[in-house]
């Protein structure tokens, strides 16, 4: 072979290689491209929805675009667009940065530090629209500052796994050591791809998810209840002063909470909206404001969980602000053999009550506030049911949006599915809660307290008996209703050793707790509370 010979031969191949590389160069830029893109945006929302939605770039940016846009284009846009002017102005946005991305991309196949640049700037665009924009904050800079670190470390990360010696292979590289590297690494470049890829929905995912709560807990803070025309009475004398007994009314904070719901569902009140339809004569829709307007009545009830064991803390007291659901299902016109009203909540879960006992002239009611603020979310922001007498899964949905009038045979509501009883009263249940089987006890005067509740039907008495003696009664606080639960307290001489306390209930129809132990499922523990104590 003349050198000649080689040489052409070297040239022919050489420039096949250009050509394969180009190609490669081409794709794998486009990935880098496109995946550093997502991963800023991903992450760029995530801290946004932490931060403050308003302060995403795809806002700011897209905001200070508008404000920039000349008037006349403006009037183009929306006279050839018409409601639909944002969204073009979004996809406009959205494929700029698509495009730009992919330029950049290819431009760090070959110059790292082009795209590092390209991506600075960027960075610098969204946080120059972040703190340009007239209530921004210095903290709205995050997102676009995150942003764009993040999809500097994917940059750099991705450019690495297609040629993990120093850059690019160059042309004078021997071809067997250019060659396998780029190959072998086609994997690892492309899963270290798709891994940025999903961190970036995900990011993005779970910053959407903290935005709507964000704005759910901004809309809570705009509501004000207006007051009640049927007040509650004040809860005079209810409560019982003794060291590890709870205050009468449970606090928010410290109100049990039980749902389905991963994340509790964020419903904005400018967006409820309440349909009550199926075997009515009317169907009803109503928003936030029109239920504000309606009477609205303040009433103690002690909500309670089927699931709690005898002893348990899954009940809670407190005081609620809402209109009565009677009225509303008298307007609609609820027909005869209408025996269930089934309500579901934004998030799907179906709760079924009998329409009898919402209607007998109890204070069930649609709630809009908890001791005195709008519903926290977690209790059901902006509107959740209450009713007295009932378990919670019978009766107390939660962010509640549709309300069905049916029959029991026509439809099995969540846990009824799962095998929980149709009809579920709340047992009468007394429960000690001080002293606490741990606490070091002195011999001589120990208050033993506790609280009762038999909602709907009242608390008649409350026995304790210690070691298995005669029952003693207990004293009770006042009664504030019989929706509520009673707190007493009983003045125990107590003497040194160990000692078994128990406590029964008995409520206004005669009923006495039985001693027997039923497990919650399928309709509510059945039993005495017990404890051991020391006594020094
Ligand atoms: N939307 C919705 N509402 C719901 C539930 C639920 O899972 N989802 N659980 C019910 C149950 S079982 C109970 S005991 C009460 C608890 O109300 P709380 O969390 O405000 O104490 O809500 C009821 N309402
Ligand atoms: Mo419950």
């Amino acid at each position: 072979m003349t050198s000649q010979e080689v040489r052409a031969r070297r040239e022919g191949v050489v420039g096949a290689d250009a050509r394969t590389r180009r190609h490669r160069e081409i794709l794998d830029g486009t990935v880098l491209g496109l995946v550093s893109a997502a991963v800023a945006i991903g992450v760029a929302q995530l801290v946004a929805g932490v931060v403050n939605p308003r302060s995403s770039p795809i806002l700011t940016v897209g905001q200070s675009a508008i404000d920039a846009t000349p008037e006349w284009m403006k009037s183009f846009a929306i006279r050839t667009f018409g409601e639909n002017d944002k969204t073009v102005l979004l996809a406009g946005i959205a494929s700029t940065l698509l495009l730009l991305a992919i330029v950049l991309g290819i431009a760090s196949v070959r110059r790292l530090g082009a795209g590092i640049v390209g991506l600075a700037v960027f960075g610098v665009v969204g946080v120059a629209a972040a703190l340009t924009r007239p209530t921004s904050n210095p903290s709205d800079a995050l997102p676009a500052v995150a942003g764009a670190v993040a999809a500097g470390v994917t940059l750099v990360v991705l450019r690495r796994s297609i040629s993990p010696a120093e850059g690019a292979a160059t042309l004078a590289a021997p071809r067997g050591r250019e060659e396998r590297p780029w190959m072998m690494d086609r994997r690892g470049f492309l899963l270290t791809g798709a891994a940025g890829l999903v961190a970036a929905v995900a990011a993005g995912g779970m910053g959407n998810l903290f935005a709507r709560r964000f704005r759910a807990d901004e809309s809570r803070a705009a509501v004000s209840i207006p007051a009640p025309s049927s007040p509650a009475h004040a809860a005079a004398g209810a409560e019982i002063s003794a060291s590890g007994l709870g205050p009468f009314f449970t606090p928010n904070d410290r109100f049990y909470r039980v749902d389905t719901a991963l994340l509790a569902p964020a419903v904005m009140a400018e967006d409820w909206r309440l349909r009550i339809h199926g075997m009515v004569d009317r169907e009803i829709e109503l928003d936030y404001e029109q239920l504000l307007a309606r009477p609205l009545i303040e009433r103690d009830i002690t909500l309670t969980c089927v699931s709690n064991p005898v002893g348990g803390r899954y009940a809670g007291n407190a005081r609620w602000i809402g209109a009565p659901l009677r009225d509303l299902l008298e307007e609609a016109g609820v027909h005869a053999g209408a025996d269930q009203i089934v309500s579901r909540s934004i998030d799907g879960f179906t709760v079924g009550t009998p329409t009898a006992v919402a209607m007998d002239g109890r204070d069930a009611i649609l709630a809009v506030a908890m001791n005195g603020e709008p519903l926290p979310i977690d209790h059901g922001f902006p509107v959740r049911m209450v009713v007295p007498g009932l378990y919670g899964y019978v009766s107390a949905t939660k962010w509640v949006v549709d309300i069905e009038l049916s029959t029991f045979d026509a439809f099995d509501p969540y846990w009824i599915q799962r095998g929980w009883a149709e009809r579920a009263p709340i047992k009468t249940m007394s429960r000690i809660d001080t002293p606490s089987p741990f606490l070091d006890l002195r011999a001589g005067e120990v208050p033993i307290a506790g609280v009762a509740w038999a909602q709907h039907v009242g608390i008649e008495r409350v026995e304790v008996s210690v070691d298995d003696g005669p029952w003693q009664v207990a004293e009770l606080a006042a009664e504030d209703t019989i929706d509520t639960w009673r707190q007493w307290v009983y003045r125990w001489n107590a003497t040194s050793g160990e000692h078994r306390l128990k406590v029964r209930a008995t409520d206004r129809s005669g009923l006495t707790q039985p001693a027997d132990r039923a497990e919650p499922f399928p309709d509510g523990a059945t039993g005495h509370h017990e404890i051991v104590v020391r006594v020094a």
